[in-house]
């Protein structure tokens, strides 16, 4: 029984390829130095896998997969071919943008927290075989004495996730299948891996026969390597037996997502003559592998299939490289834990155990998930009583109109003006906390210098004639890993870096046991932020299912009760502030639409757990508390009736670029809460001005009443600096003084 994985992390165990294109970028280095660092990172990788019997290929990426697909098909959109720049600058002019051309969207991974940059296409595109990386990757192999798999994104994936503006993209799916088919002819290796995870989205009967159609025609070359194709993320649910009626060799399947497929592998005869790569360990959560589990389920598979063989269920880029090294983790967690080089571990350990004829020692009482127990048993059972006990009225407030009622004593203007949270994080800010963790300065210094950036938040918020005050967040990293280490029964990571987009990382927090709150984690700051001034500050927490989707958690119960945890810890937090005389309270959910699934039959499910949860955590505010929620995106389709089944008094939301269509869908939706549709786009360093905002002002008007119109930026101001930030606030208070005066 062979041994494999499906992909590879590639930002480097140190983050070296952050740093490297980061300095390619400032032009502190060239593109030579920038290709030894990826040379170096990809022996690193080759080594990493040399117990395998397969390893992947093409795993490499300066940006992203996507984006490399691109240049494989010479689908460069004309705006960037036009600038004139060598291959790799104009590779990153798609991926950041370059003298006003602006880059390629970029969007998530399927439900994963990776991003990827959204190919354009259009009905006169016509692709041409441009394979130098590829290629280039397979000779440095080689000359290491390695074999590759080349993974490639399978023809109906890319084209699924590409936008054409005058076609469907799939109108270009015979072309298309013609380069691939030109790429197999030039490929000297055994296997080749096309990855095709739309498949396991809810896909028409037509895309389904073009699956068919696009796979028998690349089986029928003659003279090519054998074809593998990888599914990951669900159940491939009617492709499976179309995959594998089809002339491939061999399919991957994610058992981890849906064992439930196990029984329908086996009773597929086309099945008994191809190769089956069986996905049993989880490739995007850190939890180590229960063996015993997934020993029986391949012994299952074994006399079902031509040949087994064991692998991750997906790309192992969603895990950190190596939890070897956290040092500073409670021992009794990382024993759970398996990051990429522990998880390749383990599939050489079960290849092991089912190919030697003795069986191999497995230790089969690894502890494998489930919940740490802590030492304080009285607590966890604490937890589990409150969660047992939760009664439907927690998730109710007040009606609408008895809250509107009661916030009116808060004297807010019509369009009041406010922020969503954060204020720059400058290098001082950063230095601080870095201070702090090192010891170099002691926590009552520390408390000094962050009430210092508070007092000169507000001072400058109250200069600008905002409405209701925020305290500027400095005390926090990341608004999941801050309440993360101020939550029990959540780890966070010293090293454990995960690629989010580009040379952009992430440090999820691991949710391993039973969540409870020791202690009030934001009263003290958001306290101290009011006691300078007559106007009301915010508090500010991040919402239940944010805090899940954000960081790898439990796979041993269901996420709802998870999250009902993490939401009555919350909800304490909620009525500490509230206690604190806190009369505005934001609870974020920037990702609710992140954990959408990714099938059309389990949204609504979805939708009335992550839901209830939020309205868990805010439920118990009194009818006076006005409650807010931020969401960080414009396009609401699927999640509409979430958003209006949140509750929540107020909601602010993207809308600048889109130009306030969004709120016309609210209208039509019948939202009648507070809407504040963002006229400042913080994610571009443009300053609008006055008059820029003053016209999305008046055009929200049109679909929304001034009474129900809040205006504020996109989304927190973190990521910009003073020097944009406060030109730009100073204009939407003047824009909003302009609008009222002609109300
Ligand atoms: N926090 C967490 N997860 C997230 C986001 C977040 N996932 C989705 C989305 N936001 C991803 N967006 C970003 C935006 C910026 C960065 C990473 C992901 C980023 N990272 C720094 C870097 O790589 O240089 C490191 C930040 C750090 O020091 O912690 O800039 O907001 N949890
Ligand atoms: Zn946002």
């Amino acid at each position: 029984v062979n041994t494999t994985v499906l992909g590879y992390p590639r930002i480097g165990a140190a983050r070296e390829l952050k740093q490297a294109v980061e300095k390619y970028w400032s032009g502190s280095t060239d593109a030579a130095d920038l290709e030894a660092t990826a040379r170096q990172l990809r022996a690193d990788t080759w080594r990493d896998l040399a117990g395998l019997d397969v390893i992947p290929g093409n795993t490499f990426s300066y940006y992203d997969q996507m984006l490399d697909h691109v240049e494989l098909f010479s689908a460069v959109p004309e705006r960037f071919r036009g600038l004139g720049l060598s291959g790799l600058d104009t590779y990153f002019a798609m991926a950041r943008g370059r003298d006003g051309v602006v880059p390629l969207e970029l969007t998530k991974w399927f439900d994963t927290n990776y991003h990827y940059l959204v190919p354009e296409l259009d009905k006169s595109t016509v692709f041409r075989l441009n394979p130098a990386k590829l290629v280039t990757e397979l000779a440095e192999a080689r000359d290491l004495g390695v074999a590759l798999r080349p993974v490639l994104i399978g023809p109906l994936t890319f084209l699924l996730l590409s936008k054409s503006p005058d076609c469907e993209p799939l109108s270009l799916l015979d072309q298309l299948v013609d380069v691939y088919a030109e790429l197999l002819g030039q490929l000297d290796v055994d296997w080749v891996q096309f990855d095709e995870p739309a498949l396991v989205q809810d896909r028409t009967p037509a895309e389904l026969d073009a699956l068919r159609r696009t796979y028998d025609k690349l089986a029928a070359l003659t003279d090519r390597p054998r074809l593998l194709v990888a599914t990951y993320f669900g159940d491939p649910g009617p492709a499976l037996p179309v995959l594998a009626s089809t002339g491939v060799d061999g399919l991957a399947l994610d058992l981890v997502s849906a064992p439930g497929m196990v029984p329908r592998i086996a009773a597929l005869p086309s099945l008994q003559r191809k190769t089956v790569v069986a996905g049993v360990v989880d490739g995007r959560n850190v939890w180590r592998t229960p063996l015993g589990d997934a020993l029986s389920t391949c012994a299952t598979l074994l006399g079902s299939v031509g040949r087994l063989e064991v692998s991750t269920s997906c790309s192992l880029l969603h895990v950190p490289y190596d939890v070897e090294v956290e040092d500073e983790l409670d021992p009794r967690v990382r024993e759970r834990l398996a990051f990429a080089r522990q998880k390749v571990d383990e599939v050489v350990l079960l290849g092991r155990a089912l190919s030697s004829a003795e069986g191999v020692d497995v230790d089969l009482t690894t502890p494998a998930g489930g919940p740490v127990k802590e030492s304080d048993l009285a607590r966890e059972q604490a937890v589990r009583e409150r969660v047992a006990a939760i009664h439907p009225e927690d998730r109710q407030r007040a009606s609408y109109d008895e809250r509107r009622e009661a916030q009116q004593s808060l004297g807010l203007p019509l369009l009041t003006t406010t922020t969503i949270g954060s204020f720059p994080q400058t290098a001082d800010l950063r230095r601080t906390r870095a201070d702090l963790r090192a010891g170099r300065i002691d926590e009552a210094t520390y408390d000094e210098r962050m009430r210092a950036e508070i007092a000169d938040v507000i001072r400058l918020q109250e200069n600008l004639g905002l409405d209701v005050l925020v305290h500027g967040e400095p005390e926090r990293n990341d608004m999941v890993q801050y309440f993360a280490e101020r939550l029990d029964g959540y780890a966070t990571t010293r090293l454990g870096w995960v690629q989010s987009y580009g040379s952009r990382c992430v440090r999820p927090p691991i949710l391993y046991g039973e969540v409870s709150r020791p202690t009030a984690m934001t009263v003290p700051w958001t306290s101290y932020a009011q006691s300078l001034t007559i106007r009301p500050v915010k508090g500010m927490l991040t919402g239940p299912v944010t805090m899940l989707a954000w960081s790898f958690v439990r796979d041993d119960q269901p996420l709802q009760v998870t999250a009902d945890q993490v939401a009555l810890a919350l909800r304490d937090e909620v009525a500490d502030l509230a206690e604190a005389g806190i009369r505005i309270i934001q609870v974020d959910e920037p990702a609710l639409r992140e954990l959408l699934p990714l099938r059309e039959a389990d949204r609504k499910a979805y939708l009335d757990w992550s839901v209830g949860a939020f309205r868990l955590a805010t439920g118990g505010a009194p009818a006076s508390v006005q409650v807010h929620t931020h969401l960080c995106y414009s396009e609401f389709g699927a999640v509409i009736t979430g958003i209006d089944g949140l509750d929540a008094d107020v909601t602010t939301i993207e809308a600048a670029r889109s130009r306030m269509e969004v709120l016309a869908d609210l209208a039509s939706a019948g939202f009648r809460r507070g809407v504040g549709p963002g006229v400042y786009d913080i994610h571009s360093p443009r300053v609008p001005s006055a008059e820029e905002m003053t016209a999305l002002i008046r055009s929200a008007l049109a679909t929304t009443p001034a009474e129900q119109l809040w205006i504020n930026p996109d989304c927190g101001l973190k990521t910009r600096s003073y020097a944009e930030v406060e030109p730009a606030l100073r204009n939407l208070a003047t824009a909003t003084q302009q609008v009222r005066a002609t109300l």
